[in-house]
């Protein structure tokens, strides 16, 4: 059995090689062409990252190296006595392009749970924050506490190799995405459950059984098994959203990855982005206070356009680039229709009512491009049912699950050698004169 690192050894060159061709052969062809609305528009459609480990195609969803959703669940190895995909799977893929075999993936599971204690300096600014700071916040800043150990920047200073930034990014980021369920969940002890002792981290466990335990929630298996799943799901979606963005952006000036991923955190944090999955569960809540549990198709129509004539935006519908239901939602809808006690929950069959009537309306109301539910429109009301309840947090296990596609970017920036990322800004009366 390989390990990731050296599975990467081996994918490398190939990549290296391809990289080098299109530099040698191909650095003046034409791809696509720069409109305003490119420049003015959130620089939507415009072809311009580098970014291997996930394609979103508009009307089918993401890919991961090519592999659909329902791919991934056939593939890729769950966790002893679980079905669904593991985030370690995931990250393996992500990384190499390739499927793990289980043990390749177990191995990684151990690799990661030996290395997930916090420094204890770490534990303490993390309990030294007030317990109303939003969770997202001190997540951002808990990750940005870690690069004291980072070993990318401790070689940068020494003076290492071009060749082997890679090296030390990756081992900087399997460091990261290892402490990530102490982290957060010490984050969701000291705001959530005060008091609450923490296990230590099992080195049989994978990575997100581990953080369910950590959380207060190792003895229920099925949100375990949901929280492996969403984890999974949520990896990676392309490099142009905010948080990969970001995280590419910062890590570009050869900021080491928990400074990059601690940047890519509060872009998250962002209720147009990560954010969303909170204002889902908020606003399904008030739907039923409202409406009360046993609502018509009818009166939600009349709910979602109380929403939307109050000028605010329907969350957890509409994507950037999707066109159509967020695959990712409906793998998590199957996760529902497979779980006999979810079908009891009152807010996860809202949700579902939601989802039946609300395309409808947002074509009606005619403004955004997407009328179908993203990823977040479901997340939430799994969670709540099996009473993981304080939304607040919820943002945070977007976090743990992002880094996955975002460290593995870092990893490949530095293989491939990616510089600097700079593009050309342009003042409106740029703009107007490049017109005439
Ligand atoms: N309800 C009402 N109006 C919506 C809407 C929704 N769910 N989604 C988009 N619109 C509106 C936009 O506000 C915009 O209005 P404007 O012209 O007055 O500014 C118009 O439709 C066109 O927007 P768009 O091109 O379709 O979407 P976008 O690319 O600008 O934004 C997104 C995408 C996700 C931010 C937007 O659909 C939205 O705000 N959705 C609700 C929040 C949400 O679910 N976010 C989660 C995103 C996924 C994630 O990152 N987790």
């Amino acid at each position: 059995t390989k390990t990731l690192k050296e599975t990467l050894q081996e994918v490398i060159p190939a990549k290296q090689e391809q990289l080098r061709k299109l530099k040698t052969d191909h650095l003046q062809a034409v791809v696509g062409e720069v409109k305003v609305e490119n420049i003015i528009g959130g620089m939507r459609g415009l072809k311009a990252m580098l970014w291997d480990a996930s394609v979103l195609d508009p009307n089918e969803g993401i890919r991961f190296h090519g592999l659909s959703i329902p791919d991934c669940q056939k593939v890729l190895p769950a966790a002893p006595g679980g079905k669904e995909m593991t985030a370690e799977s995931m990250l393996w893929l992500l990384m190499t392009g390739r499927v793990p075999s289980e043990a390749e993936s177990r191995q990684l599971s151990r690799e990661l749970a030996e290395k997930g204690e916090l420094p204890e300096f770490v534990e303490k600014l993390v309990d030294s924050f007030p317990t109303t700071l939003h969770p997202m916040t001190q997540l951002g800043m808990g990750v940005a506490a870690l690069n004291h150990d980072s070993v990318f920047q401790a070689a940068y200073e020494s003076g290492m190799k071009k060749s082997e930034y890679w090296t030390y990014t990756l081992e900087d980021s399997l460091n990261l995405i290892a402490r990530l369920p102490a982290l957060a969940a010490r984050i969701y002890r000291n705001v959530y459950k005060p008091g609450m002792t923490m296990p230590a981290i099992n080195r049989d466990l994978d990575l997100i059984g581990n953080y369910s335990a950590l959380l207060g929630f190792g003895d229920n298996h099925n949100l375990t098994e949901y929280l492996r799943l969403y984890i999974a799901l949520h990896g990676d979606h392309e490099g142009g959203n905010a948080s990969a963005h970001t995280s590419h952006l910062v890590g570009s000036t050869l900021a080491d990855p928990y400074l990059s991923y601690s940047a890519a955190l509060f872009a998250l944090a962002g209720p147009l982005h990560g954010l969303a999955n909170q204002e889902v569960l908020r606003w399904q809540l008030a739907m039923q206070a409202e409406l009360g549990s046993d609502v018509s198709h009818e009166q939600i129509k009349e709910y979602l356009w109380k929403t939307l004539k109050s000028g605010q935006v329907v969350p957890g519908y509409g994507h950037g680039v999707l066109r159509n239901p967020d695959p990712r939602f409906i793998a998590l809808q199957e996760f529902c229709d497979a779980h006999p006690e979810l079908q009891q929950s009152p807010v996860v069959a809202l949700v579902k009512k939601t989802y039946e009537v609300a395309p409808d309306v947002l074509k009606e109301h005619g403004k955004t491009k997407n009328p179908y539910p993203n990823v977040d429109a479901t997340s939430g009301c799994v969670l709540h049912h099996y009473g993981l309840k304080e939304f607040k947090y919820y943002t945070v296990i977007f976090g743990v699950s992002r880094a996955l596609g975002c460290l593995t970017q870092s990893v490949w920036a530095r293989a491939l050698g990616l510089p600097l990322e700079r593009p050309k800004s342009l003042s409106l009366d740029a703009l107007e004169k490049l017109i005439q």
